[in-house]
Formats: structure tokens, sequence, C-alpha cells
């Protein structure tokens, strides 16, 4: 009973091992949907100053944990680290979303340092191990990082853009070039998932939030190419790693991605059919997701009925559940608290 006791549920499926009641985490969980991030948010300069100072960033891993008891603690921090640890300026203006000087093109890539400045980034790996020893032992601490086509994507712009157009056009007009871009990005997101591993997380997720935007060459070249990459040097470093893919908005060409990148489970958004990964996704590979963010964000008999249809789908395979992409600030806790009870069971 005791080493029932001590088994981590999400750590589990990421083993293979489907568990009877879903493990659950939600993207974005640390946020301003909860006053208690607010209140830490207010009391610091900028959203970098929170990620970089451990104490902080450490409280605010652990207030989801505290309040809901997810089965997945997420490491507070963002994508846009390692940007800054390449010797990009990276700053996040309030209510603008982050603003990097632009890697336009290639002379701009030689600009930038060859190594991961691993420096800048130690505070989040001390954040790592001030969260540790506060986690519930059942729950899995998981570290993440961008993949290199989703960084790239602020790279080359300098902010967020609709469509991704600056990377697609560096891509296309210079794809050496870009190339570069994505090798460094590439590099330096292993030694930072290893040494976020090394320091303490359980598991990581990489983020592709914006491979849905690729056609299928380019998404080959551009995401599974490169997360297949990052991946074989984290485990040529950590040889077990536990890897979470989230290739947002890939659509059918999730049938690839999941065929030729060895992830241990799939973060699916919330417009993937659940009946083309049933049959085009080995059962053997676990998924993660997807309830519509809008869903939760509405509550009701629109949620219920929506986590009852996730949970249906994936009932008879390794399978965590989440959202299909980050919470929506405006998200009622109540409506996170429904949630729960419907996963873990109780029929309201
Ligand atoms: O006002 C604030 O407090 C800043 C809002 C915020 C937060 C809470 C940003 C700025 N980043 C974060 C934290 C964050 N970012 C986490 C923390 C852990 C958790 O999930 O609770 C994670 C995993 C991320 C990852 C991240 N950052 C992604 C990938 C996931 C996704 O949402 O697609 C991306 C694309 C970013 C870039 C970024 N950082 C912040 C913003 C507003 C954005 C998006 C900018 C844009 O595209 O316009």
């Amino acid at each position: 009973m005791e080493s029932h006791e001590r088994t981590k549920p999400l750590l589990e499926v990421l083993n293979g091992n489907r568990q009877a009641t879903p493990p659950v985490w939600l993207m974005r969980q640390a946020g301003r949907y909860l006053p208690e991030y607010r209140a830490i948010r207010q009391g610091v300069a900028g959203f970098l100053d929170l990620c970089f100072t451990p104490e902080l960033a450490a409280e605010v891993t652990l207030q989801p944990i505290r309040r809901f008891g997810f089965d997945g603690a997420i490491l507070f921090s963002d994508i846009l680290l390692v940007p800054h640890a390449l010797g990009q300026r990276v700053t996040f203006d309030v209510g603008e979303g982050p603003r990097l000087d632009p890697v336009a093109d290639a002379a701009a890539v030689g600009g930038l340092r060859s190594d991961l400045g691993i420096d800048r980034l130690a505070p989040v790996y001390e954040t790592i191990r001030l969260v540790k020893p506060k986690l519930p032992e059942q729950v899995t601490f998981l570290g993440f990082c961008g993949a290199p086509w989703t960084v790239a994507t602020y790279m080359v712009a300098g902010r967020g853009t609709d469509d991704q157009g600056p990377a697609r056009r560096f891509a296309y007009r210079d794809p050496d070039g870009f190339a570069e871009l994505i090798d460094l990005v590439t590099a330096a997101s292993a030694e930072y998932l290893a040494g976020q591993l090394n320091a303490g997380v359980d598991a990581v997720q990489i983020f592709d939030s914006w491979s849905g935007v690729l056609p299928p060459d380019e998404f080959r070249r551009w995401c599974i190419e490169p997360v297949g990459r990052l991946i074989a040097a984290v485990r040529a470093r950590i040889p077990d790693a536990k890897i979470i893919g989230f290739p947002r908005g890939a659509g059918v060409l999730l049938a690839g991605y999941a065929e030729s990148v060895p992830v241990d489970a799939i973060g699916l958004d919330w417009t993937v059919d659940r009946r083309f990964v049933r049959e085009h996704v080995p059962p053997t590979v676990a998924v993660q997701g997807n309830l519509d963010p809008l869903a939760l964000l509405v509550g009701g008999a629109a949620l219920d009925r929506s986590v009852d249809q996730v949970l249906a789908s994936f009932a008879d395979r390794p399978f965590i559940f989440n959202l299909g992409h980050g919470i929506h600030p405006e998200t009622p806790i109540e409506h996170v608290e429904r949630m729960l009870r419907r996963v873990r069971g109780a029929k309201n």
C-alpha cells in the first residue's frame, strides 16, 4: 500500500500505464484567473522579474496545486527565457505581450550567442529546487520549453503575430539561414530541458503553439525534425527523460508527428477530431487534452457535456486530462472545481 501511495498517476501515464481516473492538470494553470497569482504579480515590476525570482516563481507554481490538488505542477516560467539566454533583448509590457529585438535575417542570427547563457537561467533551476520538496508526493512536476519553430516565430517577428508571417517568410527566403536559427534554439533548448530535469522535474513538455500554420513539408522540416533532434539531445544526456509534445493546430499532420517524434505523450488542442486520433495514433501512445478552454469558461451543461465527451473518447488508453490550450484569465474558479469533480468521478 505504501508504494501505491507514492506513485504519481501522471508519470504512470507517461510510462504507458492507463489510470482508471485520468490524472489532470491545466495549461497555464498558474496565472491571472487566480486572485493569489494577481496579488503576487502586482508586487513585481515586470513579468521577467517574476520568472527570475525563485521564491516568487516557486510560490506561483504551487498556488494551483494547493487550491485544486492537480496531478501535475508546471514550473512557472516562459518559453521566451531561451531567447533571453541567447542574448536577445526580451521585455513584457503590461497588456502588450512580449517584445523582442527582431532577429530578421542570417546576419542577426550570427549575432546571437552560440552557447546557451546557462548562468542566465540558473534562477529557473533554483525555482525547481525550491518547489520540489513542497510538492505532495503524488504530484508530477513538469518542466517545459517552447519548440524551436514556435520560439523562432517570436525571435524573428519580435512579438506575437496572427500568422507567424515573418518567420515563414524568413524560412522561405533563406532556408539555410533560418535552419541556423532553428539549430541554435534546438541546442539551447536541449541544454535547458536537461538542466530542468537534473534540477528535479519529473517530465517536460515541448510547446509547439504555432506548428499549425505550416504546410506539410515545412511542418516536417521545422517542427517534426527539430523536435526530434531536441528529444534525441535531451535523451543523450538523460536516457529515460519523459517528454510530452504539444503540436498545436497540427490537425491531420498529427499522424506523422506521432509516427516520427518519440514523445511519451501527445498534447491535443481542442480542435482535434478525437476519432481521427483513435484511428491514427497508436493506442499505446498516451494522449493529453483536449477540453475547449471556452467550454471551461462558459461552464454549466456545455462544460459537463464537453468533459464527458473527452473522457469517453480516451477511456481505453493512457490519457491525461487537460485543456486544448491555456486557461482564459476570465475563467471562474468554480468552473475549474466543477470540471475536476466531474473528471474525478462525481457526477454532480
Ligand atoms: O501578465 C502576466 O502575468 C503574463 C502572462 C504570462 C504568463 C502567466 C506570460 C506572458 N507567460 C506566462 C507563463 C507561462 N507561459 C507558462 C507558465 C506555467 C503555466 O502554464 O501555468 C507557460 C507554460 C508559458 C508558455 C508560453 N509562453 C507559450 C506556450 C503555450 C501557449 O500558451 O501557447 C507561449 C506561446 C508563450 C509566449 C507568451 N508569454 C506570455 C504571453 C502573453 C505569451 C503569448 C504572446 C503572444 O503570442 O501574443
